[in-house]
């Protein structure tokens, strides 16, 4: 019996590990990373792609809140860049990678986008619970990649 709850153990664990990339984590469908270096969003794009994953994209009221619930548990006060901007049409948020998809699921925070002083990337902010705003795509902030696992 010990034994068989031991290997159980060991089975759940091991697959636990082997679901997403070392630093992942793993919210409802997709392997998230929650970067604690602060870069600006060209660099927190890189930084994705380097890591086989891109800028994370919200596509869901579900998705919003699994992660918008991690970062109220784990996310340190801190803001986060997610994977949109309006930088193709001022005005128009789209999903960055691949291919410019419109923002359809919004959590905008009150009075935002409000593009104060050129702002073109998207962000999730903690004084905000976490709800979105536009930022200058210069600011160096935390960032949210995404893979699928
Ligand atoms: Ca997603
Ligand atoms: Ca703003």
């Amino acid at each position: 019996m010990f034994a068989v709850l031991l290997f159980s153990l060991v089975v759940f664990t091991a697959g636990a590990a082997a679901s997403c990339p070392r630093r992942f984590v793993k919210l409802g469908r997709s392997c998230y990373l929650f970067a604690s270096t602060t870069v600006d969003f060209a660099g927190a794009n890189s930084f994705c792609q380097f890591s086989g994953s891109r800028l994370v994209i919200i596509s869901s009221r579900h998705e919003d809140h699994l992660i918008r619930g991690y970062l109220l548990r784990h996310g340190k006060g801190a803001t986060y860049y997610i994977g949109g901007t309006d930088l193709r049409e001022e005005g128009t948020f789209t999903w960055e990678v691949p291919h410019w998809k419109t923002v359809g699921h919004k959590a905008w925070d009150h009075g935002e986008p409000n593009n104060k002083g050129r702002e073109r990337c998207m962000s999730m902010r903690a004084s905000f619970h976490y709800r979105w705003n536009d930022v200058p795509c210069s600011k160096r902030l935390r960032f949210i990649c995404e893979r699928a696992h």
